[in-house]
């Protein structure tokens, strides 16, 4: 289904187990900070929402997409982390960078997950202009961050 016939924000959350004990980390690349920072708010809100404690999540910052990847492996490896939300915009430009970042970015993302088998969630924006994004960070279409923090509360409760 596409984004603009599901707002980001609506997300069914029942049947949730306790959060309280988990301990997620965040990965937020500074690339379009405008958005990402946006996402990051949805995230921490509707992790604190849905029953994480504050001290429970920490943030790491990667410059770009193309890092998330190795930031979110950074954390995964970590045995105290029990989540890893990653958090990106990347906008398409005239060239085929788009592409490649993207492809690596999601590959990379997943791969960790799997290694680790923990959830990884990829929260990241591909689009191909700034107001598309921020439709998606908050705005019409709501906030992929609170659908990337819904996600990993129900992979965590799944896998428990
Ligand atoms: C280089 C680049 C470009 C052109 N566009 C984006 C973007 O839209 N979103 C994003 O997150 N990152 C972008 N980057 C940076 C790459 O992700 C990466 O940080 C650099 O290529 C260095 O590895």
């Amino acid at each position: 289904m596409a984004t603009s016939l599901k707002n980001l924000s609506d997300q069914n959350t029942t049947g949730i187990a306790d959060m309280s004990g988990f301990k997620f980390g965040i990965v937020v690349s500074e690339w379009n900070e405008e958005v990402t920072e946006a996402l990051y708010s949805g995230t921490l809100e509707t992790l604190l929402q849905l029953g994480a404690n504050r001290e429970n999540i920490e943030r790491v910052d990667v410059p770009g997409s193309f890092e998330l990847g190795l930031g979110a492996q950074w954390l995964a490896k970590r045995e105290d982390i029990d989540a890893v939300i990653t958090l990106g915009c990347v906008i398409q430009g005239e060239t085929r960078h788009f592409d490649f970042i993207c492809d690596a970015c999601a590959n990379g993302i997943m791969n960790v997950g799997l290694k680790y088998d923990k959830p990884v969630i990829f929260g990241v924006l591909t689009t191909n202009t700034q107001k598309q994004a921020l439709d998606r960070a908050g705005g019409r279409h709501g906030n992929k961050g609170d659908e990337a923090a819904a996600t990993a509360v129900k992979m965590l409760s799944i896998k428990k």
